[in-house]
């Protein structure tokens, strides 16, 4: 269902939607259930005159299986849906497929900054690219990433890739992604981390082969200009509550264009 919002661009994207789906699924029909009961039921006992209350304390077994009952299905339910959640924990979180790039993220209030590996596919070495707010990957390929943090935690939050990890200062956390649909997504940072949170977007461009190749050329020679760099050498961002929310230049209008 959720790809009906946000595409999927990525190779687990799929198993996580399926448990999304397993658990609506599964608690939508308890909550149309019980729900329909209750509605049913208001109605059929509803006052009527003359007709006098009756206490149920719930005590006789013959009452009490209709808290069991539902009680033992719930239970079997949980059980599906801690095993869907179990298999996908360890398809995302605990099994690396081995790599072939290496990306390193690095926020700070209220930017992100990426380190490339470069033709090597080695980070910290001469030929790493680095970047502010503009994440480049080429489809098809495993990217094993590293999370680190400047000040306070973020979270690294890819919604087209169905990948959100949190960012520790002092900690450098592992774990990877295949982007499996060549486009440019959002990258939002999903931990509340202060004034500038709300803005503290950037964006990942999933290329095919040939467009990675001249991109990251043109990255190196100093010839490419992201969206990130065209809004921050474009005019100033005028201060809000100078300008109309209507102007076609307000803050508004420029926050609303960056997501
Ligand atoms: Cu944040």
């Amino acid at each position: 269902m959720i790809e009906y919002f946000v595409e999927n661009a990525s190779s687990y994207g799929g198993e996580i939607d399926w448990l999304f789906d397993l658990i609506t699924y599964m608690v939508g029909f308890w909550f149309l259930l019980t729900f329909g009961a209750m509605v049913y039921l208001l109605l059929k006992f509803r006052y009527r005159e003359g007709v006098p209350a009756k206490y149920i304390t719930g005590e006789r077994h013959n009452e009490k299986r209709w808290i069991h009952w539902p009680h033992n299905i719930i239970i079997v339910f949980d059980v599906v849906l801690i095993a869907g959640a179990i298999w996908v924990w360890v398809l995302v979180k605990q099994t690396m497929p081995p790599k072939d790039d290496a990306i390193r993220v690095i926020a700070q209030q209220w930017s992100w900054s990426f380190i490339h590996s470069g033709p090597d596919g080695k980070l910290d070495t001469e030929d790493d690219i680095k970047t502010v707010n503009d994440l480049h990957v080429e489809v098809n390929k495993v990217y094993h990433f590293e999370l680190q943090s400047r000040d306070v935690i973020h979270n690294f939050a890819v919604p087209a890739f169905r990948l959100r990890q949190d960012m520790i200062p002092g900690r450098s956390i592992a774990g990877w992604f295949e982007p499996t649909l060549p486009g440019t997504y959002d990258i939002q940072c999903a931990e509340m981390c202060g004034h500038g949170h709300g803005i503290m977007s950037a964006a990942v461009t999933v290329h095919t082969p040939e467009s990675y190749q001249q991109t990251m050329a043109a990255i190196r020679d100093g010839t490419y200009e992201s969206d990130y760099l065209r809004r921050l050498n474009g005019p100033p961002t005028p201060i809000p509550g100078t300008v109309k929310a209507s102007d076609p230049d307000s803050y508004a209008t420029l926050l609303a264009k960056s997501f």
